[in-house]
């Protein structure tokens, strides 16, 4: 009997359509479990920093062309070249706040008409996430909110259909809250949420892989 402890950091993803306030939630999210004492960093996908990244950044910025396959598959790869580090930094105690991961990955691809079994496929192996909060806004109050930027997917149309895509996503591992409520409700209720994971986490839950 080693004395090795399993105790690790949570895998903790945000997902939602574009303005349901994801990026700020992450970032208060962040501070609350800081203030706790915990070790945490902040993620988000696409990881537009590394060569895959920059490719997807043009992507999306419709500054260069893919093929609806192609671009998945980078998506993909991005994750994949993030997985070592991901898991490094979960093992040696640190909770990760990731806005956008898999989920984002397959429900914009399939919102393009792409085969949902196929969208899923490249991603079985990367770490499955202890808890998504999926950030839940009807797409017509989220295009309300304004400010969708220049970005290839941020209309209105094609948000209901990834609004739908996600429908068929949810798994055990998610948790949903109302984004339409105010901001230091929606914190309340992920910091409790995240709080919880964190503590399972610590007593030595398994790390496991999508998708299970
Ligand atoms: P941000 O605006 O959050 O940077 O997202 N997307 C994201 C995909 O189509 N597939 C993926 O795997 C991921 C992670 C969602 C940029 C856009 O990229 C989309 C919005």
């Amino acid at each position: 009997n080693n004395h090795k402890s399993d105790s690790r950091g949570a895998l903790i993803v945000l997902e939602g359509l574009d303005r349901c306030g994801k990026t700020s939630q992450s970032s208060r999210l962040l501070s609350f479990l800081e203030r706790l004492g915990y070790l945490v960093e902040s993620w988000r996908f696409p990881d537009r920093n590394t060569g895959v990244g920059q490719m997807i950044s043009s992507y999306l910025a419709n500054e260069s062309q893919l093929d609806d396959h192609a671009i998945h598959l980078l998506f993909s790869a991005n994750r994949w070249e993030k997985r070592s580090l991901m898991e490094t930094r979960l093992r040696s105690g640190t909770t990760l706040i990731v806005d956008r991961y898999s989920y984002s990955g397959v429900a914009f691809s399939s919102a393009k008409g792409l085969d949902i079994e196929w969208c899923k496929a490249p991603e079985m192996g990367l770490l499955a996430p202890d808890l998504v909060l999926y950030l839940d806004i009807p797409p017509e109050k989220a295009a309300e909110r304004g400010g969708y930027g220049g970005e290839r997917y941020e209309q209105l149309d094609f948000q209901r259909k990834v609004d739908h895509s996600y429908q068929l996503l949810h798994d055990v591992s998610w948790k949903t809250v109302d984004a339409c409520l105010p901001i230091e409700d929606v914190e309340k209720q992920l910091g409790e949420m995240a709080l919880d994971c964190v503590t399972t986490c610590q007593k030595g839950k398994a790390l496991s892989q999508l998708w299970s």
